[in-house]
């Protein structure tokens, strides 16, 4: 079968942790052939969960990638299946895969319900104009009567246009079609009933299709793709499906939807990429067409680094034809690139493939320049085309780390540098103040499994501390400082007089230095000598070391000395007079205040609310998103939160989340000001 456009199907599997989808697209592949039987996530043989960490660990750390070939109903199709990490803290793997696909399937675990991540999933897949499919899996797991609860609880929470394409049979032991060929019991609901539901729900997009079902009574499922395909599109239709990975129940039936029903990569609603003009200006968006013989617009959602084997950088072409031999620019890179081989994915396994074309999902190695969410073309012109950004949550979970073993600093900036490149959820600081290297993720799971991996693949042990909190300094009052600097040894003098003024700015004001000396009393040559010397007190702190902020420094008068005076001179001075005057401005210490938004199960309100009120936060408002869920956000010092992810966990049994975010400084309560800078004394002999 020649390779074709309107064969191609692509589609994510999502979800919470531990409903499934590692194992799914295993009984999918074996469904189809590509394997000759599925593995087990206990036994860690399967295709997608293939790092070492994750056969440990039994679950999924990264986004997979599964291509095979699979028929159904007499149709053929080309399928690039997308298997992500169900715990947020692996965000940063599993939302890039709604870049790349047509379908986001949101598997929910029958035993579990609908659970935290189905309900994000479900927005963010929307927000990206996918078509969406839901998948309740482990319905060997659950009773019957669950299942029927489970189909209103999903209706309740994701809308009427969730509705059954099959219902279980058999006492869950499989599944009985409602659209393409409807007969037989289901366990519960009527296969028929449900089958007129859905030819409603799908005809109701079209008057035209309306008017004909009204006359007939029915139509033929077979010739409804048009408005079917509508109604994905436009989400007036959320299919669902039963399956159990384990017994296999349901998983020919959910091959059938994906090869018979999804969209091809000329369906559903095009992706939008963002075209800034060359030279800069207002930036438009530019919706690629799935043409191969337009130029090449390829998306890089996934860079696996390999110790061994290099840089994999796994890409979706949204618009072109891609062979061996295509010169491709790197996003805004002027310097052209041959893949020289194109590659499948089938978990590790890479098959090589001589074209790749709109709506493939393919890995080219070795080509260190490609970064993650770069865009490959080969005009020149496309270089300012960037992706449409996706909404990665920003990383503020922080653990200073150095090696355990002298020497090894090169290696960790090395190793860092490579996780950092497979991760947009990693970010990575130094903290020159505290001389320290932050690495900064969206948990503790994330930044705990990242040192697990670091320690596994590159034998690099780390220890590990809170990272300092990034606290600041300021004045409360206003006040007036004076030195005089003067050196008079042997040969040439140093001659410098500062007069100057500290006042306190508004939060967040930052600094500010004026030049109000009249007459020459100070030469303007040396006003920036004047300036270098308060900034270096600026950086270096005057209480408690920290850097010092929102302050205006006046310097008004001055002497000079037409021989002695000096850049030095002043320099000196300037700091002296500047530390002068900050002694009687009532210097304070300000800390980092910071937003938390919380979500939970609504009976643990209460004890998350104590366990606030016990770390100087105050609660702004809270809300109930869903049924048993609540959401809290608050504010509180960022120094009390130390503890609070561990204390989230226990009072949530691990159901809780939490993000952090940047609000404000506030001066810090007078006994943390005092603790403060007592700490830093014992260095601050020098002056
Ligand atoms: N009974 C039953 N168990 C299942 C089924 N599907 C998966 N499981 C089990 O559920 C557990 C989690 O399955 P995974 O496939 O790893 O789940 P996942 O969604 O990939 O999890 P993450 O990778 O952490 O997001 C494993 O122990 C599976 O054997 C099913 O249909 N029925
Ligand atoms: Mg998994």
């Amino acid at each position: 079968m020649p390779h074709s456009i309107k064969r191609i199907r692509t589609l994510a599997l999502v979800g919470q942790a531990g409903c499934g989808k590692t194992s799914l697209a295993e009984a999918l592949l074996a469904a189809a052939g590509a394997i000759s039987s599925p593995g087990s996530v206990a036994r860690g043989d399967t295709t997608c969960d293939y790092t070492p960490l994750e056969k440990t660990l039994g679950h999924s750390l990264k986004l997979a990638v599964a291509s095979f070939e699979a028929e159904a109903g007499g149709e053929g199709a080309s399928i690039h299946l997308l298997d992500t990490p169900g715990y947020p803290d692996f965000l940063g793997h599993s939302l890039p895969a709604l870049a790349a696909v047509e379908t986001a399937a949101i598997v929910i675990d029958a035993q579990k319900g609908v659970e935290m991540m189905s309900g994000r999933f479900m927005q963010w897949a929307g927000r990206r104009g996918l078509d969406r499919l839901v998948v309740v899996n482990k319905i060997d797991a659950a009773e019957g009567a669950d299942l029927e609860r489970l189909l209103a609880e999903i209706q309740e929470a994701f809308g009427k246009e969730c509705l059954p394409l099959n219902l279980p049979a058999g006492n869950r032991s499989r599944v009985n079609d409602c659209f393409f060929a409807p007969s037989g019991e289901a366990d519960f609901s009527s296969v028929e009933a449900v089958h007129r539901q859905l030819i409603e729900q799908v005809v109701e997009v079209d008057e035209k299709f309306t008017e004909a079902y009204l006359e007939n009574s029915d139509v033929d499922p077979g010739s409804l793709h048009e408005p079917l395909e509508r109604a994905l599109r436009e989400g007036h239709l959320i299919p669902v499906v039963f399956t159990s990975a384990t017994t296999g129940a349901g998983v020919a039936e959910l091959l059938q939807v994906i090869v018979r029903l999804l969209p091809n990569p000329t369906e559903g609603n095009p992706p939008a990429y963002i075209a800034t003009p060359a030279g800069g200006g207002e930036a438009s968006e530019l919706v690629p067409v799935p043409d191969p013989g337009r130029h090449v617009l390829a998306h890089v959602f996934k860079i696996e680094i390999d110790p061994y084997v290099g840089r994999l950088a796994v890409f979706r072409v949204h618009q072109g034809r891609l062979t061996p031999g295509t010169q491709l620019y790197i996003g805004e890179g002027r310097k052209p690139v041959k893949a020289g081989h194109l590659y499948r994915l089938r978990g590790k396994q890479q098959m090589e493939v001589s074209e790749a074309l709109p709506g493939d999902i393919c890995a080219v190695t070795k080509i260190d320049e490609i970064r993650f969410d770069h865009i490959l073309h080969d005009s020149p012109a496309d270089a300012h085309v960037h992706a449409r950004p996706l909404e990665l949550p920003a990383p503020v979970f922080g653990l200073a780390v150095q090696p355990r073993k002298r020497g090894d600093e090169q290696k960790l900036s090395d190793v860092l540098h490579r996780i950092v490149a497979e991760d947009p959820c990693l970010h990575i600081e130094h903290n020159t103040q505290a001389n320290e290297t932050v690495i900064r993720g969206l948990g503790e799971m994330h930044l705990k499994t990242l040192l697990e991996k670091i320690q596994a693949q590159y034998r690099l042990d780390l220890e590990t501390r809170p990272p300092a909190i990034p606290y600041r300094e300021t004045v409360a009052a206003r006040a007036d400082g004076h030195s005089r600097h003067k050196k008079q040894t042997g040969g040439a003098g140093q001659f410098g007089e500062v007069y100057l003024r500290v006042e306190p700015l508004p939060r967040g004001a930052g600094f500010e230095f004026v030049d109000s000396v009249k007459g020459g009393a100070i030469p303007s040559q040396f006003i920036p000598a004047v300036e270098k010397g308060v900034r270096n007190v600026m950086e270096s702190g005057f209480v408690a070391g920290y850097p010092l902020q929102d302050v205006r420094v006046t310097v008004y008068d001055g002497k000079s000395h037409p021989v002695d005076s000096k850049e030095v001179a002043f320099v000196s001075a300037g700091r002296k007079a500047f530390l002068d005057a900050l002694a009687k401005a009532r210097p304070i210490v300000l800390e980092p205040i910071v937003n938390v938004d919380i979500t939970a199960p609504e009976a643990r309100m209460g004890d998350i609310a104590g366990e606030l009120a016990g770390h100087r936060a105050h609660i702004k408002g809270s809300d109930t998103p869903r049924a048993g869920t609540v959401q809290i956000t608050a504010q509180a010092p960022l120094a009390e939160l130390e503890s609070f992810p561990t204390r989230l966990k226990s009072l949530t049994a691990g159901h809780g989340s939490y993000r952090l975010e940047f609000s404000h400084y506030e001066p810090a309560p007078p006994q943390l000001q005092s603790k403060l800078s007592a700490a830093h004394r014992p260095s601050a002999g020098e002056e």
